[in-house]
C-alpha cells in the first residue's frame, strides 16, 4: 500500500517571494498536479490576514488541508480553528510589558536611513518587532533588507534583547526582511506538528533552515522529511523529484 505523504510548506521565499501574493503557476502546480499525490498545509510565521493576502483570500481553507498562521499557534483544519495559546498568558504581562518598552526605547534611539510607522506588531502567539517599520514600502522594504545584511541591525538589537532579558525563556527568530518574531521558546514552527495527524511521512518546504531562520527546527525535526529550497521555482523542482520518487514501483529482489 503506498504511503500518506503530507506536503507542509513555508510561505515566504518557498511558495512566493517575501511577502508577495503566490504567481499563478505555482498555484496551479500546487492545485494540480501535488493534490492529486499528497495532501497539502502551510505553516507561515506571519499572522492569518498576511498569510491570506498572499495565497488567496478565504478559500484559502478550501485549498489546504492545514493552515498555520504563527507558526501553528493560530491552525486551522479543514477551515476549523484547532486549540490556540498566546504570548501574555505564556510569559505573563509584567514581563511581555518590559520586553515591549525595552524594543521601544532601543528602536527609538536607533540610527537608520529612515524610518516607517508599526514597530511592533502584537500578534496572537509571537510580537514582530521591525526596527524600519512595517509600513514600508516593497522599494524601502528591500533598502532595508540590503542595509541590514551590511549593517547587521536586527542581529544586533537581538542580542541586546538576550543580554537585557537573560531569564526569559523566549526566542528570537529572522524569517524575513525587515523584521524578527518573538515568541515563547518552543513556539517555533514544530509547535504545528501537534495537529498533525494520520500520515506515514510529513514533509517540510522550507527557505530559512540554517541555524537561527524561522524553518530550522522544523527542518531538522525528527518527525518531518526536510527539503531545503532557496525559492518557488526550487519548489516546484523538489516536489517533481518527489512525485517522480513515490511513483517508482519498490525494487524487485533478485536471486
Ligand atoms: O514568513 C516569514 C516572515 O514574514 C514577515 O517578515 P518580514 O515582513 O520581515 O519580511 C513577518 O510576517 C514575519 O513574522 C514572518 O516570520
Amino acid at each position: 500500500m503506498s504511503k500518506k505523504i503530507i506536503c507542509l510548506f513555508d510561505v515566504d521565499g518557498t511558495l512566493t517571494d517575501p511577502r508577495q501574493v503566490i504567481k499563478s503557476n505555482m498555484e496551479k502546480y500546487l492545485l494540480e498536479t501535488v493534490k492529486k499525490e499528497f495532501d497539502i498545509a502551510i505553516v507561515g510565521g506571519s499572522d492569518i490576514e498576511k498569510i491570506k493576502e498572499q495565497l488567496g483570500g478565504s478559500n484559502l481553507f478550501e485549498k489546504y488541508n492545514y493552515v498555520f498562521a504563527e507558526n501553528g499557534l493560530v491552525a486551522f483544519k479543514h477551515g476549523n480553528p484547532l486549540p490556540s495559546q498566546n504570548i501574555q498568558t505564556a510569559i505573563g504581562e509584567e514581563s511581555l510589558k518590559d520586553v515591549i518598552n525595552f524594543c521601544l526605547r532601543y528602536i527609538s534611539e536607533l540610527e537608520l536611513p529612515f524610518k516607517r510607522g508599526t514597530f511592533i506588531e502584537f500578534r496572537t502567539g509571537m510580537l514582530n518587532i521591525s526596527p524600519v517599520g512595517r509600513n514600508c514600502t516593497k522599494e524601502e522594504r528591500l533598502f532595508f533588507y540590503e542595509y541590514d545584511l551590511e549593517n547587521q541591525i536586527r542581529q544586533k538589537f537581538i542580542l541586546a534583547l538576550k543580554k537585557e532579558f537573560p531569564n526569559l525563556a523566549l526566542t528570537y527568530s529572522i524569517g524575513g526582511q525587515i523584521s524578527f518574531d518573538v515568541f515563547p521558546t518552543g513556539w517555533n514552527k514544530t509547535y504545528c506538528l501537534r495537529h498533525i495527524e494520520g500520515y506515514d511521512e510529513i514533509h517540510f518546504f522550507g527557505d530559512k533552515t540554517m541555524e537561527g531562520g524561522n524553518d530550522y527546527e522544523i527542518y531538522e525535526s525528527d518527525l518531518t522529511i526536510g527539503h531545503c529550497v532557496n525559492g518557488p521555482e526550487d519548489t516546484i523542482n523538489q516536489l517533481n523529484v518527489l512525485i517522480e520518487f513515490t511513483k517508482q514501483k519498490p525494487l524487485q529482489k533478485t536471486n
